[in-house]
């Protein structure tokens, strides 16, 4: 018999007694999500201010990917890649020339995406670049954040990434992150392969690089004869005010990886892109997964990425996310608590003017949620603050007002 939930702390119960504890949510039980807004099961609405972390950019259950899944759950949900489906290789097509790649390699979260480009990026090496066999290198940036696997924690500096989980995978350098001489450096060993970043660093905190250092990086690339990894899980999809991140800089990564928005929080669903003479190092039999390529995901990506570019995300997400910033750079002025606000489009933080181990960020999310505006600190001091993209300006100056409010209710 299946039971029903009545309130929220029998929800926060259950999943207290009954769920790994490997998350610290707030004390917020949804039951509904509708655009920008949130509804928890006493029936207060939300704004929802982190968007699943960017996966929610096209708003909570958007009727056009919902009628996407429907009608598609009623065909054909899963064959298994043992045999073809009439929808992948439409989506496959799709994407490669949304995204301008000779090939796609569906799989299902973000971090299978990012192991499908390690693979892609190592068998390149040893196949083309001569790299003698278990000796590739994938030089990867400090305060990165991939996912969770142990391979993609391996290249972590993270310690709560990382501490109790090794023995770790080999074949990984790290260098800071926006500094191109010691970029310069690690590209130099001959048996580096791939240079794995994210073109702005999200969970370290929604750290844009300077002008110039993507383009920097994707020269020396080519210098060294290395592939350019990007991942765009987080950034990708219009959320900084352009198809992707790397757009503004007018760089193409040698192998693009997108997750999250792909689907628009719909359904898992992730995918990295490249060129023939990287892709096919593949070889059948050699990747995959059950679900990867599913006739579900396919119909559900085509759809969700219709709705970006029919609703022009990426520009709503341009205009609004400098509006925003100038709220929230005026907002710095007038409190002690906001060090800074930084970002792109509609990713975007607020550095708090505390320690990382204080409470004060936690708190001030605590306020939000009091006065309808769901967010949740990062590291530390610093909150992530990224609404839907199909946000209005109405709505995001009523939010901007909630988050003024409740920084103005900080002792
Ligand atoms: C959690 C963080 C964000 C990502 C980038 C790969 C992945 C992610 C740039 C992996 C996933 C999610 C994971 C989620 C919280 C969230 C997160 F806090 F973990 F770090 F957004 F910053 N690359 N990010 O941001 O994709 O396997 O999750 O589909 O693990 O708590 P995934």
């Amino acid at each position: 018999m299946v039971d029903t939930i009545s309130s929220s702390q029998q929800a926060i119960a259950l999943e207290d007694q009954y769920g790994a504890h490997n998350y610290h949510p707030l004390p917020v039980v949804l039951c509904k999500g509708e655009g920008v807004y949130l509804w928890d099961v006493e029936g207060k609405r939300y704004y929802d201010f982190l968007s699943a972390y960017s996966a929610v950019n096209q708003g909570h259950c958007h009727p056009r990917i919902i009628q996407a899944l429907v009608q598609q759950a009623k065909e054909l949900t899963l064959t298994s890649r043992a045999f073809y489906n009439d929808k992948l290789g439409l989506a496959e097509k799709y994407v490669c020339e949304t995204f301008g790649y000779d090939k796609a390699l569906f799989m299902n979260s973000g971090a299978e995406a990012n192991e499908t480009a390690i693979k892609l990026a190592r068998k390149w090496g040893y196949t083309k670049k001569n790299i003698p066999e278990n000796e590739a290198v994938i030089v990867a940036a400090r305060k990165n954040f991939h996912g969770r696997t142990t391979t993609i924690i391996s290249a972590s500096t993270d310690p709560s990434s990382r501490k109790g989980f090794g023995p770790f995978m080999p074949g990984f350098e790290i260098v800071d992150y926006d500094d191109a001489p010691a970029l310069e450096k690690a590209l130099a060993n001959p048996n580096v392969c791939g240079l794995w970043i994210e073109p702005i660093q999200g969970e370290a905190g929604v750290y844009v690089p300077a002008e110039g250092y993507l383009a920097a990086a994707a020269a020396l690339c080519k210098k060294y004869n290395v592939l350019l990894m990007m991942d765009e899980i987080q950034t990708g999809i219009a959320r900084t005010g352009k198809m992707l991140a790397s757009d503004h800089e007018g760089v193409r990564a040698d192998i693009l990886i997108l997750g999250k928005a792909l689907s628009g929080g719909v359904f898992p669903i992730s995918v990295a892109l490249a060129d023939d003479d990287i892709m096919l190092v593949i070889k059948p039999g050699e990747h995959g997964s059950t679900f990867g390529g599913n006739p579900l995901a396919a119909a559900i990506v085509m759809e969700a990425l219709e709705v970006i570019k029919d609703e022009r995300l990426a520009e709503n997400a341009d205009r609004l996310g400098q509006i925003f910033r100038q709220r929230m750079g005026r907002l710095a002025q007038k409190t002690k608590w906001v060090k800074l606000v930084r970002g792109k489009g509609l990713l975007n933080a607020i550095v708090i003017n505390d320690t990382p181990e204080s409470e004060t960020a936690w708190n001030l999310c605590l306020k939000f949620a009091a006065n309808g505006l769901l967010a949740k600190p990062t590291h530390g001091n610093i909150i992530r603050l990224a609404p839907p993209l199909v946000i209005t300006e109405e709505q995001l100056h009523e939010c901007c007002d909630i988050i003024e409010k409740s920084v103005m209710e900080l002792a």
